[in-house]
């Protein structure tokens, strides 16, 4: 079975997304997600003008070996670009795999390793009594495990936090803005480490000890001022603790694993199975974050869980909504695969997203599951796509308040 067309499809329903169809000479059809968040097109131009000529002809069926051609044949390797380009092929073969098998992906992965992928949601405020009202609103949508982030007293917007919700109101949150350049935010990382344990105290004081939370750092604090964090908040017993360095430093995370007991979780901007040698070998985190869309797809992430599963580190898949929701998809039949599953991150895409990517995934008392179609379950209404023309959009830059450039 041969790969006889290439398509590299932009769509733009709210938010950018770049999707990978391979149609075989049978008129099999797999899709694969390639969203890079702010350069979408670098990965659809290194697709179309590096790629595709190379998967024109090709057997669709030798899904490790096309992994290793790509991985090793342009001599340069890794990073985000090329692993995300790699990804949707992955992606979309193990779709293609999936629906001549008559089989979803996670049966062709080793079948069912749980009878769900428990999820986290989103939840925040930029006060507490703003963060309660989404708490509650994500308890009552079924979420059994949730993500807190609060403003903090003296900066106008923090990395998390969206409009405050209504009760009743579903999470809206998008921080890639649609602007010809990036917004600015303004950070204080003392503001921050003074406010956020008395968030968590409030948030355990309401709704107590045996709800599952989870708290994102977004790469901003030092190994020291991480562990100071760490420590800080173990009275209140977090799921993970997420991102509290920039993640690249591996070595970095020694002095916090040093001085907390708060689980960790890294690695949402990683994307090869090396940026996490150090951090899973010395045992310094417990959940690897890595989509399957940022590091190099199913084979990609498989490879990186089989590693970590040694030293019983789990999954932490990342999904925000910039994962598209056939990034999601091959996140579900792994989650339900694996047997060193942790969590499912969760944003819910918007409706606009979902007519344009038919999901067959679902979310039933805290629990995602793939589902049983074959292949990924994803379809994407090509003429739903096309209504949605690209538009550039950034992530926010981040300054400490006397102007220096910092992480966002
Ligand atoms: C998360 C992430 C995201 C990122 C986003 C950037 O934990 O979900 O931190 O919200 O900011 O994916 O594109
Ligand atoms: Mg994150």
């Amino acid at each position: 079975m041969k790969i006889e067309g290439v398509d590299v499809i932009i769509t733009s329903p709210g938010r950018n997304f770049v999707t990978l169809k391979l149609t075989t000479s049978d008129g099999v059809v797999g899709l694969g997600d390639a969203t890079l968040n702010g350069r979408e097109l670098a990965v659809a131009s290194y697709l179309r003008d590096h790629i595709v000529p190379l998967l024109i002809g090709r057997d669709a069926d030798n899904i490790e070996d096309t992994w290793q051609y790509l991985y090793r044949g342009p001599y340069w390797r890794r990073g985000p670009v090329t692993m995300a380009a790699i990804a949707a092929v992955d992606m979309a073969l193990w779709d293609i795999k999936g629906k001549v098998a008559g089989l979803p992906v996670y049966q062709l992965l080793g079948g069912r390793s749980r009878r769900g992928a428990l999820a986290y949601g989103h939840a925040s405020g930029t006060t507490v009594d703003a963060l309660f009202i989404a708490i509650h609103n994500l308890l009552d949508d079924g979420f059994k495990a949730i993500r807190i982030q609060t403003g903090v007293p003296g900066l106008a917007k923090v990395y998390g936090v969206g409009n405050d919700q209504l009760a009743g109101q579903k999470y809206d949150y998008e921080p890639a803005g649609r602007t010809a350049v990036p917004i600015q935010e303004d950070w204080d990382t003392a503001a921050y480490l003074r406010h956020i344990p008395k968030v968590f105290e409030a948030v355990r004081a309401e709704f107590g000890a045996a709800l599952p939370l989870l708290h994102d750092a977004h790469h901003r604090l030092t190994p020291n001022q991480g562990a100071q964090l760490g420590r800080s908040l173990e009275p209140f017993d977090l799921f993970w603790l997420e991102d509290c360095t920039p993640a690249e430093n591996q070595e970095g995370l020694r002095r916090v694993r040093s001085q907390t007991t708060t689980p960790l979780a890294i690695g949402e901007v990683f994307n090869s199975i090396f940026d996490y040698q150090t951090l899973i070998t010395e045992q310094l985190i417990d959940y690897v974050r890595s989509s399957a869309t940022h590091a190099g797809g199913i084979t990609g992430l498989r490879k990186i869980m089989d590693f970590a599963a040694i030293y019983q580190i789990k999954s932490g898949i990342h999904g925000p909504t910039d994962v598209s929701p056939v990034g999601m998809a091959a996140a579900l039949h792994l989650d339900i695969a694996i047997h060193n599953f942790g969590i499912q991150e969760f944003m819910v895409h918007n409706e606009r997203t979902l007519e344009v990517f038919q999901t067959s995934y679902t979310f039933i008392d805290g629990l995602l599951d793939p589902g049983e179609n074959p292949g990924l379950g994803v379809e994407l209404d090509e003429s739903a796509a096309a209504a949605f023309e690209y538009t550039p959009a950034y992530l926010p830059v981040n300054r400490l308040l006397d102007g220096t450039m910092h992480d966002w």
